[in-house]
């Protein structure tokens, strides 16, 4: 087993439903700690940096205005495989195809609108902590 860190970021549609507690919760009751959190309202050159990785695809641009269409809890995890570990608790990309009990089975309307973003390496988790947290805003292990 390998302690690990993950970027969690609950998305627009997800913070708008007001549903920030119950997401945190799946997390604690799975064993993810949160090191770090900041909510924020992100800009089109925020979102687009971060998703850079798809600028090619065509969904790439309703992506971004979705990311940008109001605040969004971006926190940090730490935990025992935390990359697989949230990733088992968000469930599919499409919340029609996300496993009964995830969170985006339970919250997320759409594949645009899918209430979580995680990380889906260790290596790419700790390029995205560091893009939206300081190291003096993440805490020490
Ligand atoms: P995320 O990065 O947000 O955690 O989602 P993911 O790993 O499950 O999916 P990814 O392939 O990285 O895609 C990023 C986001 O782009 C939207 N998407 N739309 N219309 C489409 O075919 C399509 N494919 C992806 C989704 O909102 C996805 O979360
Ligand atoms: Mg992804």
């Amino acid at each position: 087993m390998a302690l690990e860190r993950t970027l969690s970021i609950i998305k627009p549609d997800a913070v708008a439903k007001n549903v920030i507690g119950q997401i945190y919760a799946r997390f604690e009751q799975a064993g993810l700690k949160i090191v770090a959190a900041k909510m924020k309202q992100l800009s089109r050159q925020e979102a687009e940096g971060f998703y850079a990785v798809h600028s090619e695809r065509p969904f790439f641009k309703a992506l971004v205005d979705f990311m940008i269409s109001g605040p969004v809890m971006i926190s940090a995890l730490e935990g025992e495989n935390a990359v697989l570990a949230h990733r088992d608790l968000m469930g599919a990309t499409n919340p029609k195809e996300a496993a009964p009990g995830t969170i985006r089975a339970d919250f997320a309307e759409s594949i645009d609108a899918n209430a979580v973003h995680g990380s889906d390496a260790v290596d790419t988790a700790k390029v995205e902590i560091a893009y939206f947290f300081a190291a003096t805003e993440v805490c020490p292990r």
